[in-house]
């Protein structure tokens, strides 16, 4: 063989293995768009829900390694909706900063991380928000022994240091809404919010900033009702909160969002723990599709089985009962704010389930 055709086969040879490899990849690829994560987490066993692990009445992770809170519960429920069997959870602890990381690479299969809404997260990561589960908004606290009371506004943090945790909106939320009042602040960002209120304990920071909601659960714990202010008195911020998924994968967001609604639903019309069995659903058609009571169908075509949704109710609760048993204790309560029921003047709604 000459040297003309030695080169001309090894370059037949070359591009062959290219295609091989091309296929390959390619058939991969594929393999994994066609696998949803309903089959993925089905095939698995258990569903991987991402949390904080040390939020107050959100997400806290207990001795036993078993994890409470209104996020900890919605985590629940999506795998009592999945399996019947709401302990089919694994728990994973994320940072602020690693969260989105995490989901998007598939380490879990759902973040409920007391993770708000926002334009550029919602567009910019691959990543698509379910209903919000709490309407937040963000507030400082200081010391009532450096003068700041529950009437303080942002322009009373001039000079002062703020700590907050990093890859939060609050940091941002709190550089900007300082400079619009014209009030010079240190900011310090630490990993947790957990690192931030040690600081301030120990009087290394004048002021923590985060959701409302973690600063009265923060302050709940710590006791400190007497000692430490909560402010302004409207927030600094929106901050709805609610679950977080990957994006072009409907049926899941499907499965994440309508478990949400089915609590709300349940919430709106009374039907919960200790009622789901007893329940008239011939009087409620809605309750009874939801349920699976008169007709599952509309939760087979989402690949769950008829009564998904009935296990959530059964086994989780609904939004009131998920909501009272872990914010209540800290004092926060639903009357008059955004997460009452849109019949009572709120802002928790759903779809109708038709
Ligand atoms: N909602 C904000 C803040 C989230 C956040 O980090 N909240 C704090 C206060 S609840 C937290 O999760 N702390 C627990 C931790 O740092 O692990 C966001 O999505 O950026």
């Amino acid at each position: 063989m000459n040297k003309k055709a030695i080169v001309s086969l090894l370059v037949l040879a070359l591009v062959a293995v290219a295609c091989a490899t091309d296929t390959a990849e390619e058939a991969a690829v594929e393999e994994v768009v066609a696998k949803t994560t309903l089959d993925t987490v089905k095939e698995r066993g258990f569903l991987k829900c991402g949390v904080s692990g040390t939020a107050v009445a959100f997400s806290e992770t207990q001795a036993d390694g078993s994890v409470t809170g209104i996020d900890a519960d919605y985590c629940y429920a999506i795998a009592a909706a999945v399996f019947g069997d709401y302990s089919k959870v694994e728990f994973t602890a994320l940072t602020a900063a690693e969260r989105f990381t995490a989901l998007s690479s598939g380490e879990v299969d759902v973040l409920i991380r007391n993770t708000t809404w926002t334009q550029s997260r919602d567009t910019e990561l691959g990543l698509d928000f379910g209903p919000t589960t709490y309407f937040d908004g963000q507030q400082l606290m200081g010391r009532n022994s450096d003068g700041l009371s529950a009437s303080s506004t942002l322009k009373d943090i001039d000079g002062l240091k703020v700590c907050t945790n990093a890859g939060t909106t609050t940091e941002k939320n709190i550089t900007e809404g300082a400079r619009l009042v014209g009030a010079s602040i240190v900011l310090e960002t630490v990993e947790t919010f957990a690192e931030a209120m040690e600081k301030f304990k120990a009087g290394a920071c004048d002021i923590v900033t985060t959701d409302g909601s973690a600063l009265v659960g923060n302050r709940a714990s710590e006791g400190a009702l007497n000692d430490w202010s909560i402010f302004p008195s409207t927030p600094i911020s929106k901050e709805p909160l609610g679950p977080v998924y990957r994006s072009n994968d409907s049926q899941w967001g499907d499965i994440v969002n309508w478990v949400v609604y089915a609590t709300f639903i349940a919430d709106e019309y009374g039907v919960g723990r200790s009622n789901v069995d007893s329940f008239d659903y011939d009087a409620n058609p809605e309750m009874g599709r939801l349920t699976g009571k008169n007709d599952g169908q509309l939760q087979t075509v989402m690949g769950l089985s008829a009564d998904a949704f009935y296990n959530v109710i059964k086994q989780v609760g609904n939004y009131d009962e998920i909501y009272s048993k872990n914010l209540n204790p800290v004092g926060l309560y639903r009357e008059g704010s955004a997460n009452a029921s849109w019949t009572d003047g709120g802002l928790i709604y759903s779809p109708p389930a038709r």
